[in-house]
């Protein structure tokens, strides 16, 4: 039997060679309908397509990773093809990607890898289609671009977060100030440096009975919600940036973009007409945070044109993270590392390992002799 993506093809072929007219129009519009099943077909999962739960198989390249993530035909593959030059399958219908096409966006001297994924549906959490595989994908990003189409019901957005958020996502958020310890014994030691918080001992004892944990230190410095400790008992939440991409804002009047502009982490855009990509990438690379480091060689001017770039947790880089960069073997054999820019007090300041680098400053690095 042939499979669905042999049957799209004859059917886009028998597509392909029937005039459009009065006569035919009836005929195409049922080898669309039949091409929508077959679409979403194949996203669904089947027993042959792999442990659920894991993403798509592509490599990551670059500096750091944004993922496309979105219903289907917001327009995605058309801003892909914008930001990076790569062909990602445009159509006006849903479900055109079927997979995970990889592009790269070069920008102030680093490689940002972006990657357009099929539109995720409804319940992708559960299973449903390759939403799980977009899902696990979007986990490995280091920011997550959501694209919406301005023209749909604002809803669209909440629901894409239900469904991140039932896979362990955190988007714009901060890892909860707490910490949580399991013990042998001793009971629950509840400490908080908030008064009337959100979380009081006896909410916390009854969640960690839930966990059937009876024995731990928990210490809570910020004021979080029950939900927030969860996640910390969990442990297996990420937090990852997102700004909200409203695509197709050609379709709408200056007063309703102007409304648009004013909401935090929203980028109105269209791709399509190419406008503001510029304010987009501007929002990339802030909401990226990578720190560019200049690599001095001893006695010789830094190379401007190569930096090292690091894509820290939450943009805090190490001398250490910045050797290791650099050479696996290098940080074992640093003595100390001379720093200029604006993370030095000093012009140089002489450094240690954990000495935190900002962007553009320039390192050299002295080894033991
Ligand atoms: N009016 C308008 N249409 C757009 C814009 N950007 C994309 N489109 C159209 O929207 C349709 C879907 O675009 P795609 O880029 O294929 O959308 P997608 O999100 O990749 O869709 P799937 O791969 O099916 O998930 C196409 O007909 C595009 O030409 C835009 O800025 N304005
Ligand atoms: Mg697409």
């Amino acid at each position: 039997m042939a499979s669905a993506v042999e049957k799209i093809r004859e059917i886009e072929f028998e597509m392909s060679r029937t005039q459009k007219n009065k006569a035919t129009s009836g005929h195409l519009g049922l080898l669309k309908a039949k091409l929508a099943k077959l679409r979403r077909e194949i996203l669904e999962p089947s027993k042959s397509s792999g442990p659920a739960g894991t993403g798509f198989d592509v490599h990551k390249t670059g500096d750091s990773r944004v993922g496309l993530v979105g219903f289907p035909s917001v327009g995605k593959s058309t801003l892909l093809t914008k930001l990076t030059g790569t062909h990602s399958e445009v159509a006006a219908y849903e479900f055109t990607t079927l997979t995970c096409v990889p592009g790269v966006i070069q920008h102030r001297g680093s490689k940002i890898q972006l990657l357009d994924l099929p539109g995720i549906i409804e319940g992708a959490k559960d299973g449903r289609g390759r939403g799980r595989q977009v899902i696990s994908t979007a986990r490995t990003c280091d920011l997550i671009l959501m694209v919406l189409d301005v023209m749909k019901p604002i809803t669209h957005k909440r629901l894409i977060e239900y469904e991140l958020e039932g896979f362990g996502i955190r988007l714009n958020k901060e890892p909860p100030n707490i910490t949580f310890k399991k013990k042998e014994k001793g009971g629950i030691n509840f400490q908080t440096t908030v008064k009337d918080g959100q979380l009081d001992e006896d909410t916390v004892k009854k969640i960690l009975a839930e966990y059937k944990i009876h024995n731990a230190d928990v210490f809570v410095r910020a004021d979080h919600s029950d939900e927030e400790f969860i996640d910390v008992i969990e442990g297996n939440r990420i937090y990852i940036p997102c700004i909200c991409v409203m695509n197709k804002i050609d379709q709408i009047s200056l007063d309703e973009l102007e409304l648009l502009d004013q909401v935090p982490n929203f980028c109105p855009i269209s791709s399509h007409h190419s406008w503001n990509l510029d304010g987009l990438l501007d929002m990339i690379w802030k909401k990226l945070a990578l720190v560019r480091v200049y690599t001095k060689p001893r006695g010789a001017n830094p190379d401007y044109n190569d930096p090292v770039n690091m894509q820290g947790a939450k943009g805090k880089c190490t001398v250490e993270d910045f050797a290791n960069k650099i050479h696996k073997s290098i940080a074992a054999e640093m003595k100390y590392a001379l720093v200029w820019g604006t993370s030095a007090k000093h012009r140089p300041q002489k450094v240690g390992k954990d000495h935190l680098l900002e962007d553009e400053d320039v390192v050299q690095l002295v080894k033991k002799t």
